[in-house]
Parts: structure tokens; sequence; C-alpha cells
């Protein structure tokens, strides 16, 4: 009782739950919320000093969702969604803040979670069915059940370049930003990468800084957001049937309002192609990857696709060969996470940036002063590392989760994260991950995909206390059958093909292996609902 945003899990006592929630980002306070409506004692436990999760920990110059807000957002309270005022029509990363933050207020949540409390341990006790998860801090919880909220997206990595710590100026990860406000007026600035979150930042860093460089290793597709104000008419359109729109977002693949075009690219007429990618570049970010259906499965459509958008960047910037640089080619259109950016190439026509192709001059090493490059050392006053994750797996297998017969995760997934759905894992009892790999998660709105998972599991559990179950888990051919499947359809695509964090290619040493769910979370959610009507088939339940 009475826990706070500050307060620290210390003591040896284990405190008893029902089920403990591991993570206070969307997923865990969604969780613990639904938990508690369900008459279940939760208790959350978060690493941050605060909720929120990604918009806790990414608070880089620039951030904000690129799913349209009025989607990224909770649907299952009609009076809460209805409430919430989006100034923006892609918020940013302080907005969002501000609303987990509401949210936790207005569902009563912080009772519940221990902030500044990172889960070192996870072990089942095969005998009594439940779980004791101990902290870095000595801190013990048990209970019967644990569900893991860890986050696809919040283990960050840093590159793997010699020197890195013998930088003497400013350093910064984007996924580890401070939360106070960083100038870099009149300071010479580098940034290593072109994700997402670089995409985002650098067009505002530049503004400020003396100088920016940017170390590009592999450029991405980025289309623009067209970023506005959210008008008083354009809430008010949408609010008025939002739970139609929600309907489109949990009947689609991606999990979005946006529209999803059924009509193919290659039988469409030249002109045909043009006005509609065309017309799918001006409404700006994920529209133009649905534009047509066969642009992630057919290389030819992509190949087209992907010509458009590097003919845009061609307009976009005004010296030819920084274009060229920019402009992607070593993997198929969306088979990376699609950047959506407000004026990231135009930002290479000002004078104060410079960008710098490491396939042709790689970084030799960092030294106290800056970079090394061919034998040349380029100095700077501030690093910005905007490398990204450990992606899906890394939240998960961080922890020392032993299952049945003392196996550790880490050991199961020694070849690549295999799961149930991506909801539960063989060997593994009473333990859920919410968008874990194997689910629809980063390739969806993963509000959709978040909201999905918590309401299954809550199903779950529920059906579990009802029928006096004290033993869930997934059976190995069920689990078997799913990471074939999983496997499958994404050979069906173009996906594969790219080095991408959906593979793991980021990550030196990290298995291969396709981790999200590729079919959509129409026909996932179809699923996994058969699979509770069927009495829950495919786990084990004793
Ligand atoms: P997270 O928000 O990552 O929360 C997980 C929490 O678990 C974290 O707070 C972490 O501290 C905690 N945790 C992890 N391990 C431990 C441990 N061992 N002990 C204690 N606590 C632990 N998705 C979209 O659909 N649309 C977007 O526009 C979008 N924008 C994004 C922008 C950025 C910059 C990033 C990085 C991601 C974005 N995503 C977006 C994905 C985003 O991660 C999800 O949308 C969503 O916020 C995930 O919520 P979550 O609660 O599942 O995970
Ligand atoms: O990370 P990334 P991110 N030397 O992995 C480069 C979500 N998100 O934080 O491609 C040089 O995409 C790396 O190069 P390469 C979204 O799902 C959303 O940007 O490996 N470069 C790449 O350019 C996203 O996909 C938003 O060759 C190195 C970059 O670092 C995910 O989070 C905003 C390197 C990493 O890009 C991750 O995005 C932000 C090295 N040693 C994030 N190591 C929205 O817009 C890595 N790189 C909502």
């Amino acid at each position: 009782m009475g826990e706070t945003a500050t307060s620290t899990g210390t003591g040896t006592a284990a405190r008893r739950s029902d089920v403990i929630v591991v993570g206070a980002g969307f997923s865990g306070m969604y969780m613990l919320h639904h938990l508690r409506e369900l008459g279940f004692r939760a208790q959350g436990i978060e690493a941050a000093g605060g909720v929120g999760g990604t918009w806790y920990w990414n608070r880089y110059p620039g951030a904000r969702c690129d799913i349209e807000s009025l989607s990224y957002s909770f649907s299952f309270d009609e009076a809460w969604q209805q409430e919430w005022r989006w100034p923006e029509r892609y918020s940013v990363q302080p907005d969002i803040l501000k609303y987990a933050r509401a949210f936790s207020e207005r569902f009563d949540l912080l009772r519940d979670i221990r902030f500044h409390t990172r889960v070192t341990q996870a072990l089942f006790d095969e005998e009594r069915n439940e779980w004791t998860l101990a902290t870095e801090g000595g801190a013990r919880f048990t209970a019967p059940v644990c569900v893991m909220a860890t986050g696809c997206l919040s283990v960050p990595k840093a590159p793997d370049l010699a020197g890195l710590d013998d930088f003497e100026g400013e350093r910064y990860h984007t996924a580890k930003w401070p939360h106070e406000p960083v100038d870099f007026t009149g300071r010479r600035v580098a940034i290593i990468g072109t994700g997402s979150s670089a995409v985002q930042c650098i067009p505002i860093i530049a503004r400020q800084a003396r100088h920016l460089t940017v170390f590009q290793r592999t450029p991405n597709f980025s289309i623009p957001a067209w970023q506005a104000p959210l008008s008083d008419e354009e809430d008010r359109r949408t609010k008025h049937e939002y739970s139609k729109y929600r309907e489109i977002a949990r009947n689609s693949i991606a999990g979005d309002f946006a529209e999803e075009n059924v009509m193919e690219l290659l039988p469409a007429t030249p002109r045909e192609r043009e006005r509609e990618l065309e017309k799918r570049w001006r409404l700006g970010g994920f529209h133009y990857q649905y534009a047509f259906s066969d642009v992630l499965t057919d290389p030819a459509a992509n190949a087209l696709a992907a010509e458009f958008v590097r003919d845009k960047i061609r307009a976009r910037v005004q010296d030819p060969e920084v274009a060229e640089t920019l402009c992607p080619r070593d993997h198929p259109f969306g088979t990376k996470r699609l950047c959506v950016d407000s004026d990231y190439y135009e930002t290479y026509n000002r004078g104060n940036v410079t960008l710098v192709d490491l396939r042709r001059t790689p970084i030799e090493r960092i030294t106290p002063q800056g970079v090394r490059i061919r034998g040349a050392e380029h100095a700077f006053d501030a690093l910005v590392l905007a490398t990204g994750f450990d992606a899906m797996t890394g939240a998960l297998t961080g922890i020392e989760i032993r299952g049945r017969g003392g196996v550790s995760l880490k050991e199961a997934w020694a070849g690549g994260a295999r799961t149930w759905l991506g909801l539960a894992v063989a060997g593994f009892p009473n333990l859920f991950t919410i968008t874990g790999p194997g689910s629809p998660s980063v390739l969806a709105n993963m509000m959709v995909a978040i909201e999905q998972h918590v309401q299954w599991i809550g199903a779950c559990l529920r059906h579990a206390r009802e029928h006096r179950v004290r033993r869930i888990e997934a059976r190995v051919a069920a689990q078997d059958a799913w990471v074939e499947h999983v496997n499958e359809t994404a050979d069906r695509t173009l996906y594969p093909r790219a080095n991408s964090w959906y593979v793991g290619a980021n990550v030196p040493g990290k298995p291969r292996v396709f981790l999200p769910y590729v079919n959509g979370v129409r026909s996932y959610g179809d699923l996994c609902r058969r699979v509770a009507s069927k009495g829950y088939e495919g786990l084990t339940l004793r």
C-alpha cells in the first residue's frame, strides 16, 4: 500500500500477491488495472522512476509517435478516450508521458507499483507452483503468476565501436536521455545511426548545434509525417465514431485507422500506381506503406514503391551526391521499420550538417576528442548514440528466468526465441509475455497489440481461477507448430531479406530468427479467440 513513484524496493521478506507484473509502460499499467478489475491482487515492479516505459526513457529531442495519437492510445474505456485531448496529430514524448501519468492516476495504479526496482531473477518453484522474483536492491516478490510487460524496445544497445568509453565529451543514448533539457547550442555534435530515433532528433539538433555530423551506416526509408496540430474538427469527427474507428484498427493488419489498400501495385496501370503512391505519400507516414497490398510480398512491386520514395529523397535534398547517399538500396522498402519524419531530408540542405557514409569511410575508433576516420581525427563536443535496442528478447533474456527443471529462458532461446503465440513459453508455467516474440507486436500499432494481449491474459487467468487450475503451460507441440507458422508466414514476405532488428541482425551473435508475427492483428486476434473458446487449446491446464 501507499507505493509512490519514488519508492524503492528493499528488504528480504517476499511480498505476496496473485500476479506480479514486471514493467510499468502501457502494457504493465493496463495489465495491473485489468487484473484489479478481475479481482486479482497484482503487484507491479518497474526499473524506472515512474510510469510510461518507452515514453519515460526516450526523451530525446523530437521523440514522438509514428502512429497517429487518436489511434495510438487506449480504447478500452470509452469515457477516458472521449475525455483525453491530443494536441497534435503525432504527439510528442512529453504529451505521451503526460497521458501515461494521467492514466496511472485515473486508475490509481501507483500504490501497487514498486519503482526504481529492477528485476534480476525469476525462479519457478514447481512444488508450490509459484514464481519468486528477486531485484537488484535485494527485494523479493512471490506470486503464482508472473506477467512480463518488459517491453520490445526497452534495452538500449550501444554500438560496438573501439574506444567508445574513451570519449571525454558529453555522451548520450537516445533511449537513456537525461531528464533535464540538453542544449547543443554552439556545440559540435556527432550522431551515430539513422533509424527512427535519429531521423526524429537530427532536424532538431541541427537547428541548435554549431555543426552536426551524421554517421550513417544504412540509410532508411522515411516518409513525411505532415505533422500538424489536431484540429477540434478532426478530434470531434473521430471521437463521434470512435468505437467504429477502433474496430477498424482491430480488424486491420497493422492495428491502425489508416486505410489498407487491397489493390495490388503490379496489375495497376502506371498512372494508377503514381496516383495512389502520391496520394499516400501526401497522407504521410504509414499511409504510404499500405498503398498497395503486394508491396511487402512482391519484389517487383516493392522496387517500384521504393524507387518512388528515392525520387522524393532526390527532390528533397539539394546536393545530388548527398541525396544518393541517403537513398536506401540494401533492403526492400518497409522491411526495416519505416521512419516517419518532419524535415529529415531537408536538414541535409543546411550548411551546418555533414553526412558521413560509414560504408565508404568506416569509423576506426572513438577517441577522447571525437571520431577517427582514415587516420584523421574529427573532434566533437557531444556524441549522440541513436543505435537502437536489443529488441523483443533483450529485456526477457536480461532477467535470469528459470522455469521447470531450472532451465533458463536464455538457454531455451539459445537458438532463437520460441513462444506459443508470443504469450507463453513451454517449460515456463504461469509466465506470460505481453507482445512477446511471435506476436504481431512491433509490426502493429502497439496499443492495439497490448490491449488484446492484456485482455486475453486476463480472461485466461479468470478461466484458470474458475476451474481451479494451478498450472498453465504452453504445450511443446503447440509451440513448435506456432514457431513454424510464424517463420513460414514471414518467409512469404520480403521482411526476412533485411538485416533488421526484426531478425536480431543488429545484435552481434543473436540468432537470426524473424521475431514478430506478420499476419496482422485481425487474424492473430481471431486465432487467440478461437484458442480460448476451445478451452485454451495449446496450453496444458492442471
Ligand atoms: P515499454 O514501454 O518498453 O515498458 C517496459 C517497461 O519495463 C520499461 O519501463 C522498463 O523500464 C521496464 N522493465 C524492463 N525490464 C525490467 C526489469 N528487469 N525490471 C523492472 N522493470 C523492467 N509503437 C507504436 O505502436 N507506435 C509508435 O508510434 C511508437 N513509437 C515509439 C517511439 C519510440 C522512441 C520507441 C522506442 C518505441 C515506440 N513504439 C511505438 C514502440 C513502444 O515501445 C510501444 O508502443 C509501447 O510503448 C510499449 O509499451 P510496453 O509497456 O509494452 O513496453
Ligand atoms: O534504432 P534502429 P532506433 N555503427 O535499430 C545504427 C521504434 N522507434 O532507436 O542499420 C554505425 O532502428 C544502425 O545502422 P544499421 C521503431 O520501432 C519509433 O532508431 O544497423 N551505426 C541504425 O541506423 C524503431 O524501428 C520511433 O546499419 C550503427 C541505427 O543505428 C525502433 O524503435 C522513434 C552501429 C539504429 O536504428 C528502433 O529505432 C524511435 C554502429 N556500430 C524509435 N550500430 C517513432 O518514430 C547501430 N547503428 C515512433
